[in-house]
């Protein structure tokens, strides 16, 4: 019989099930993702994959609707008269050429600015390629995520182990006593600690009978499975960590190493008026209960400490951070199994490269921000300080990159304003909304499914060191760029060029060319290998498969270009499920860079903050607090117009606790206006006595149904934007990170 084609026939394919990484939050889970003809049927976690066996979360099934969302961007959008019209890459590189490149020379390139959204390092495209556009940007105005969310982090690593990505983690699969401060794992499925399954591995604590005790101000659904919990007053989890650090050396129960007992007492001897009783009346936590935990730690057989973001997005962010390995390094828990540990980057990171001790002094303070003198650490300013810029016309050119500052940054309608005051603005982004709308011309990446997946990032942060490689399943579109093309192509573009594909290949291969030079200037190198050798087993790849197989070759578990049979990306591509590198292991000395060779616990610009912490003491706690609160089924900002996602009950709505309704005349349902010194929304109120009185909670992320912004979905499910209220003006003087949480709210009945 001859074939007869009914239209659709000629295209149709067999089933497929192709193995991922999630791309969307830290956990990194495998997904089986079945699909036919460029749909997908049907995602599963992926029973085989070695880290997280099966499991995944209600955002893992919705890549197939996101790639489908017809709201999602397909071509390049440049404004004109007031509104987003659709035109080709030619005409978009063309439009940025002639309107940003006048407005950065008249600054003499001082005047552009970079914004870099969470998903950056979600996306190995531009968590390789971005640094292209700041380069080529040439300004030193870089902003990001980072300074609303983990900075205090990285900025109390760089004091201490001389790298900001020398970020302990909490070994969960080992520990048998977890202390975890400000985090909410169960929802959020963890962060600063790569982990899938949380429920699952906190399960199997309780399961050996281990202890799990949640410092949160909410009975979370992580805090529910506690064995003990306790409800601080917000922001104050330094004064807690301080009092169970002082009490342990004092009571003698401390068993640090020893070549780091000296730095230790010295540190203690500064944190002598934190006890257990000094601090109980600011951080609402009972002498007794903190002499509990202690007791709890002590006789542990493997405690750890592990704090997260609400204990980042204070003032006292860093201090805390740093309290955090000061109490573990007491407890003699900080890189030991079942503490808090070290990963060993597979793609490699300043920490694997066996340089070893004796990095240069790490100093804080050395750079303000020109507007509002905000500290700028770790390269970065702070976003608190962006609006500041802006109005006061020190940046006049923007480039987001996956970001939505409108509504994940402090003082947000004031930096919404300030944006639409840019001379010119470009964004990297799937959607047109509420930041985007600014922009002058936005550049589509294309759907995750089309894309190359690593995470380059969470190798320093893994409970385990895994290897995983995702090839994308589904090519481009037509006329669709590669998302490391386009940040390749708007690097010329800014540096004067016309932004073609030649020239986005040149950038491609000068990155190569360094990692290249920097493989073989490695301690590391085989002395046979030679850049010729490199280059003939790197073979034709290009593009991010070229730059991670350089990585991961010249990584710490690399095949040193056949040197050896270690890990290259033909063998990650081997291996769909992932490549199991073992439990992690004790790492210092050799991870640490600082000119001691050993912890600098006792670095001044910790120990010059001790002061400032006291003044907590005696800060009045009475008013209301607004603190920070994940939902499942949301990330950030960017996943709500999706249906199925957002369906249901509403979930941008205030909790509070029934007495403090009571106090106001709330009830269920009503709805409620809340200011603070920067703003004010209405929202509606859901009683709660799961939230610790004098404190209310609402999620951020949401405020969408805004003009100009082409969210069909997220409109009709729009919340309220909570940053908003959200001061500016409040930063960790350490690390420039805004205070997200913890800060005043007046709440009273919305009038009619
Ligand atoms: N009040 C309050 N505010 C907070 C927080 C809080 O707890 N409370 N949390 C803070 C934290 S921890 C963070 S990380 C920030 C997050 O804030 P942002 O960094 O602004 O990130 P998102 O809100 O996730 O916005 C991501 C943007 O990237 C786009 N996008 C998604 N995937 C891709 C991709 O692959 N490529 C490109 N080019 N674009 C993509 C989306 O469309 C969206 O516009 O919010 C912070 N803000
Ligand atoms: N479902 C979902 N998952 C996500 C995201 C999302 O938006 N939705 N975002 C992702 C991102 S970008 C990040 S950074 C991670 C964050 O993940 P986590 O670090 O787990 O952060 P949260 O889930 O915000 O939980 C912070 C907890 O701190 C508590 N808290 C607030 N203030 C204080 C305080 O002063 N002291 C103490 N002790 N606790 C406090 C809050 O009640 C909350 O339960 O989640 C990631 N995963
Ligand atoms: S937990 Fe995170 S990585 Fe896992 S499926 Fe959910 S969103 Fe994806
Ligand atoms: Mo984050």
């Amino acid at each position: 019989m001859g074939f007869v084609c009914l239209g659709y026939c000629s295209v149709m394919t067999e089933p497929t099930t192709s193995f991922r990484t999630c791309p969307l939050c830290e956990a990194t889970c495998g997904l089986a993702i079945e699909h036919q003809d460029g749909t997908v049927t049907r995602i599963r976690g992926d029973h085989d994959d070695v880290f997280s066996q099966g499991f995944l979360c209600p955002k893992g099934t919705v890549l197939g609707k996101f790639h489908d969302d017809p709201d999602r961007l397909r071509t390049p959008l440049i404004k004109q008269d007031g509104r987003h019209v659709a035109v080709s890459w030619d005409e978009a590189f063309a439009a940025i050429s002639d309107g940003i490149v006048p407005v950065l020379d008249r600054s003499e390139r001082d005047g552009g600015a970079m914004y870099l959204g969470n998903p950056v390092v979600h996306s190995l495209d531009l968590s390789l390629y971005s640094r292209a556009i700041t380069v080529a940007l040439g300004s030193k105005k870089v902003f990001s995520a980072s300074t609303v969310d983990q900075r205090p982090r990285e900025v109390a690593s760089g004091l201490i182990y001389g790298s900001s990505f020398t970020i302990p983690v909490p070994d969960i699969d080992r520990t048998t006593a977890l202390l975890l401060i400000g985090a909410n794992p169960l929802v959020s499925n963890g962060s600063l600690a790569t982990a899938p399954d949380w429920p699952g591995r906190i399960q199997a604590l309780l399961d050996r009978d281990g202890a799990l005790i949640v410092v949160d101000p909410a009975r979370t659904k992580t805090a529910a499975k506690a064995t003990t919990h306790l409800a601080p007053f917000p922001g104050t989890d330094a004064l807690f960590l301080a009092a169970i650090a002082s009490e342990l050396v004092s009571t003698g129960q401390h068993r640090p190493d020893d070549a780091d007992r000296a730095a230790l007492e010295q540190v203690v001897e500064a944190l002598a008026e934190f006890t257990p009783e000094s601090v109980a009346e600011a951080t609402g936590i009972a002498a007794e209960q903190t002499r509990d935990v202690i007791a709890q730690l002590v006789a542990a057989e493997r405690p750890c400490v592990y704090a997260r973001l609400g204990t980042t997005i204070t003032p006292f962010g860093t201090t805390a951070s740093w309290l955090v390995d000061v109490v573990n390094a007491l407890l003699g828990a900080l890189d030991a199994p079942g503490g808090a540990m070290f990963a060993t980057n597979p793609a490699g990171s300043k920490n694997t490269r066996g340089e070893g001790p004796h990095g240069p002094v790490q100093t804080l303070g050395r750079r303000q921000t020109k507007a509002s003198g905000m500290p700028i650490e770790l390269g970065e300013h702070p976003v608190a300080a962006l609006a500041d810029e802006i109005e006061s016309g020190n940046i006049t050119a923007l480039i987001t990159v996956a970001g939505n500052p409108v509504l994940s940054c402090p003082d947000s309608e004031r930096l919404d304003g300030a944006l639409s005051g840019l001379e010119f603005m470009v964004s990297i982004d799937c959607y047109l909304n509420e930041t985007t709308r600014h922009a002058d011309v936005i550049l589509p990446p294309p759907s995750h499914l089309q894309k190359p997946h690593f995470d380059v990032a969470f190798g320093n942060l893994a409970v385990r060191n895994v290897a995983n490689y995702s090839a994308p399943i589904f090519p481009l579109d037509d006329g669709a760029l590669a998302e490391w093309e386009i940040c390749a192509r708007l690097a010329t573009v800014l540096g004067g060029g016309e932004g073609t594909r030649e020239a986005a290949e040149l950038v491609d291969s000068t990155i190569a060319d360094q990692l290249i030079r920097g493989a073989l200037g490695s301690s590391q190198c085989p002395p046979e290998l030679s850049e010729e050798r490199i280059r003939v087993a790197i073979g034709d790849r290009t593009g991010p498969d070229r730059v991670l197989d350089l990585l991961v070759r010249s990584g710490p578990y690399g095949d040193w270009f056949g040197s050896n049979d270690g890990l290259s990306l033909d063998v990650l591509v081997e291996h769909p499920h992932g490549i199991d590198l073992g439990a992690l292991e004790p790492r210092i000395p050799e991870v640490l860079l600082t000119p001691s060779g050993r912890p600098e616990f006792a670095h001044p610009s910790l120990l010059g903050d001790v002061a400032r912490l006291a003044t907590l003491l005696t800060e009045p706690s009475s008013g209301l607090r607004l603190i920070n609160r994940r939902t499942l089924r949301s990330n950030n900002s960017w996943m709500h117009n999706l249906e199925i996602l957002v369906k249901g009950k509403p979930r941008c709505t205030m909790l509070m606790h029934p007495d403090d309704a009571q106090a106001r005349g709330l009830d269920v349902g009503d709805r409620a206006t809340v200011s603070s010194s920067a703003g004010s929304v209405e929202i509606a109120v859901e009683l709660d006595d799961t939230i610790r009185p004098g404190v209310v909670s609402i999620p951020h992320g949401w405020g969408h149904g805004v003009e100009g912004t082409s969210l069909a979905v997220a409109e009709r499910h729009a919340g309220v934007n909570v940053n908003v209220l959200t001061p500016a003006t409040v930063v960790d003087p350490l690390s420039g990170t805004s205070q997200l949480t913890g800060f005043r709210v007046e709440v009273a009945a919305a009038t009619a």
